[in-house]
């Protein structure tokens, strides 16, 4: 009887943690702080069938996903989100596919995903453990671009700047090819640490100045973005002259001075925009000494601390429940409605018990992937008992039987070697 109710407890757990995810639905589609997400599909030989999708914000973040066993899988991604969506990096069992290299690593190194998608390769036989890292954006990102000096943030008329950098004309004679491509541009002139809070990776600006006798040249490497916008990036030179202060601003998609790009260059490993612009000088007025300042955007961006929008995120953690081993731990950070992966409880021991997954402290039972609510959530172990074979009264007997045999038989062999050695 004991071992019946055990299992019909079982039953009403696997029963209600089917019905989690339709309960939950609703909610992960109203969360706002959620951007859209990574569709996964899996292609079964005559197309491809979705076995995921999974929910990302505006800050890179790692998200696990099981697919199934596989045998050289080749799986498509694609975004369904309004704003911009980038993967950093996309490993099956911790392997990375053939083709994309921006997806072999974690590192700043980021692919834009479309809605048309990535193909991807894995070559081999695979347990199933996809896991994304990436970001989405929302549709407008806004923000506030860096400013050198950074006395000069959040001021958005180029007559109110407040401090120049003074550049000597002379002082650095030379010249770039100001067509986006990276060159060796030696010192930099102003060199600032940039903490977007955008999603970005945080990085430092290096500002380049150089003249000969027709331009004023500039260039910058903004490490601090690392995605391509579009046109949306921009390199601004301000130049004061007396209460003027003339924009000279280049974006990644013109050629209003030079160019933007997005480049490999010495400063990091990743891909990054960058910038190079010239400026005749006589549109300068002529001077000795040039007053200098400089602008950043990318959607990589700033906000005055006032204006940061208030992005709560939550964390999940595993408790063992009279368990002992090791417990699972999830250092993920998760926004409402994004979608967890539950973590395996093989680590977990219970004498007498099998694991038989996770529930809420309330004993609801979940599956995987769970959907994150709007606070820290703890996934107690379910412990179930092993049945143990009862004895029945005829077992006991039948036992008893052998061992009255067993003792006719040993007194009957002490009997013959008594005999024998008299
Ligand atoms: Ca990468
Ligand atoms: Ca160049
Ligand atoms: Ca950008």
């Amino acid at each position: 009887m004991r071992v019946n109710r055990t299992f019909s407890k079982v039953m009403v757990i696997l029963v209600v943690a089917a019905m989690l995810p339709a309960l939950f639905a609703g909610e992960a589609l109203a969360a706002e702080s959620s951007n859209g997400c990574f569709i996964v599909e899996l292609w079964d030989g005559s197309g491809y069938k979705q076995v995921a999708d999974i929910s990302f914000g505006q800050f890179q973040k790692e998200s696990g996903v099981f697919i199934g066993i596989a045998e050289n899988p080749k799986i498509r991604i694609r975004k369904e989100a309004e704003g911009l969506a980038f993967l950093d990096s996309v490993l099956l069992d911790g392997a990375a596919a053939s083709g994309s290299d921006k997806l072999k690593k974690t590192d700043f190194d980021v692919l834009e995903i479309t809605n048309e998608g990535v193909e991807l390769l894995f070559a081999g036989s695979f347990g199933g453990n996809l896991s994304l890292t990436g970001r989405i954006e929302p549709k407008d990102v806004g923000g506030y671009p860096f400013m050198l000096p950074t006395v000069n943030l959040f001021i958005e008329d180029p007559a109110e700047l407040k401090e120049f950098f003074t550049y000597e004309i002379g002082s650095n004679i030379g010249s770039v090819t100001a067509d986006g491509q990276y060159e060796d541009l030696g010192e930099p002139f102003e060199t600032e640490y940039l903490k977007p809070d955008t999603g970005h990776p945080d990085g430092y600006a290096y500002i380049y100045v150089f003249n000969d006798n027709e331009y004023l040249y500039a260039a910058a490497d903004f490490t601090s973005d690392n995605t391509y916008d579009y046109g949306d990036d921009f390199f601004k030179v301000f130049v004061k002259q007396g209460d003027a202060v003339k924009e000279f601003k280049q974006t990644s998609s013109g050629h209003e001075y030079g160019a933007g790009a997005m480049q490999y260059t010495d400063k990091v490993e990743y891909e990054h925009m960058y910038y190079e612009v010239r400026i005749p000088l006589d549109s300068l007025g002529g001077r000795d000494e040039l007053q200098l300042a400089f602008s950043l955007y990318g959607t990589s961006a700033t906000n005055p601390p006032e204006d940061e929008p208030e992005i709560k995120t939550y964390s999940v953690f595993y408790h063992p429940n009279g368990g002992s081993g090791t417990v699972p731990l999830d250092m993920n950070k998760y926004y409402p409605g994004d979608k967890v992966t539950l973590l395996p409880g093989d680590g977990l021991v219970k004498p007498g018990y099998t694991f038989a997954g996770w529930a809420l402290q309330d004993d609801t039972g979940v599956s995987s992937p769970y959907t994150m609510g709007s606070r820290d959530v703890t996934f107690f172990a379910v412990w179930s008992a092993v049945p143990k074979i009862p004895k029945t009264d005829d077992e006991a007997e039948a036992a008893g039987f052998v061992m009255l045999i067993l003792g006719i038989a040993l007194l009957a062999g002490l009997w013959i070697r008594k005999h024998k050695f008299s």
